[in-house]
């Protein structure tokens, strides 16, 4: 039989690597993709000029707030493995616009597994869940899928029920289908407004001259931060597994945003000293004292989740599931990634020159 996936949210970080995974492994790849009034491809130019373009990847315009699309999608492409990535997916703007990604995050799920289940036949389903389930909860332990949810933000709310949807369907139904509970994974492809890539991109534009400062919000949040390109990998060991589950992808290690803001300077040889508290804290560059870090209260969410930290134990146990890159390459990487982009020069190299 002939592997076909189809992929929403294929322009996204992950959509983009796990395309990729997915055509490196012989699959047919179909890609779902919106309108926009600008070409934003760019995660997955590499692969429409390429050799697999009109061969084994194809992208289809559709939205997935629309189910009429999604039927027209599923009975034309008869996949065998969807993978729903599609999503509002930042945390801070769904407090700005709750009801879209009430529609996009969470009702489109809903949509999606209507389609497969009236018109996908036997195709497995993949649902991109999340940590920010897990919200709330006190910071005592590493957080499984034993563990309960509570979420924080419309995102995470709509998060939940895509979760408990996509449950029902597979016990209702019999629906091959699973949860990947995903904690943070980034990559140099990470959306901009995320903190991790906020972080290495602002590093690399203050070395070039191009940016005064880094301003952020809440420092003290704690998050699992893995490589996205390990993170795709786990999505499709649980497609192929004889029976369908729930799985968490995570690192088994947590950090501060203040840690990654250190790591990656410390990546170009720069020591950060720390002063003042809360609104007030300031992050100073040891050698010189130049104000490189600040805090600016916008950045500051109406509530906050403050503590992730995942137990991946059953995804390794079962799936096999390894991930490749650990934290400090996962710093080393983004920046490494972003310097070049900005200032033509590896963090070796800028190190070595100043
Ligand atoms: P991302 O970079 O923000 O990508 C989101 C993708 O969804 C984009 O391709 C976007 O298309 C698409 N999309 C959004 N609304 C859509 C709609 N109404 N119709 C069709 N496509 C739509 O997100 P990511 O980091 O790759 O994450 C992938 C998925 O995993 C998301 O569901 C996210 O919530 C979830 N997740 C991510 C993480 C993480 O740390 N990265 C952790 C746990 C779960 P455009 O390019 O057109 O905007
Ligand atoms: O924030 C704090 C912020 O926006 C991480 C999404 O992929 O992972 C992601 O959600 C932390 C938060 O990611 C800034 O308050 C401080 O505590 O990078 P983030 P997120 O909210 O954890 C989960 C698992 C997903 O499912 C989501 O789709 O960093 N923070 N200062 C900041 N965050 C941002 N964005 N910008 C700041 O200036």
């Amino acid at each position: 039989m002939n592997n076909i996936a189809l992929i929403t949210g294929v322009t996204g970080q992950d959509g983009s690597y796990l395309a990729e995974f997915l055509l490196a492994q012989g699959y047919e790849v179909h890609g779902l993709i919106r309108r926009h009034s600008t070409q934003n491809t760019e995660r997955i130019d590499h692969i429409l000029e390429g050799p697999y373009n009109g061969t084994k990847f194809f992208l289809h315009y559709a939205d997935t707030t629309d189910s009429s699309g999604l039927i027209r999608l599923v009975s034309e492409i008869k996949p065998t493995e969807v993978y729903n990535l599609a999503a509002q997916s930042h945390v801070g703007i769904s407090f700005e616009v709750p009801e879209y990604t009430a529609e996009a995050t969470g009702v489109s799920t809903l949509k999606l597994l209507e389609a497969v289940r009236m018109f996908g036949g036997s195709c497995r389903y993949y649902q991109a869940s999340t940590s920010e389930l897990f919200g709330g909860i006190p910071e005592t332990a590493p957080q499984s899928e034993k563990t309960p949810f509570y979420p924080k933000s419309p995102y995470g709310a709509a998060k939940l029920y895509s979760y408990w949807i996509t449950v029902n369907y597979r016990e209702s139904y019999n629906m091959f289908a699973c949860n990947g509970i995903l904690f943070n994974h980034e990559s140099p492809r990470r959306g901009e407004n995320f903190v991790t890539r906020k972080i290495t991109l602002a590093i690399a534009n203050i070395l070039a001259g191009k940016q005064e400062k880094l301003s952020l919000g809440n420092m003290n949040a704690k998050r699992d931060w893995g490589f996205a390109g390990d993170y795709v990998k786990g999505m499709w060991l649980m497609l192929q597994q004889d029976k369908p589950g729930d799985y968490v992808l995570a690192t088994n290690e947590t950090h501060t945003v203040r840690e990654f803001v250190e790591a990656a300077f410390g990546q170009c040889g720069i020591e950060i000293k720390w002063e003042g508290e809360g609104v007030n804290e300031k992050g100073i560059d040891a050698k010189t004292g130049r104000v490189l870090v600040d805090v600016n209260p916008q950045f500051y969410r109406p509530a906050e989740v403050e503590f992730l930290w995942g137990d991946c134990t059953k995804a390794e146990t079962e799936l096999g599931w390894k991930r490749d890159v650990d934290f400090k390459g996962l710093v080393a990487m983004m920046m490494d990634s972003d310097l070049k982009e900005i200032a033509g020069m590896t963090c070796e190299e800028y190190k070595a020159k100043n």
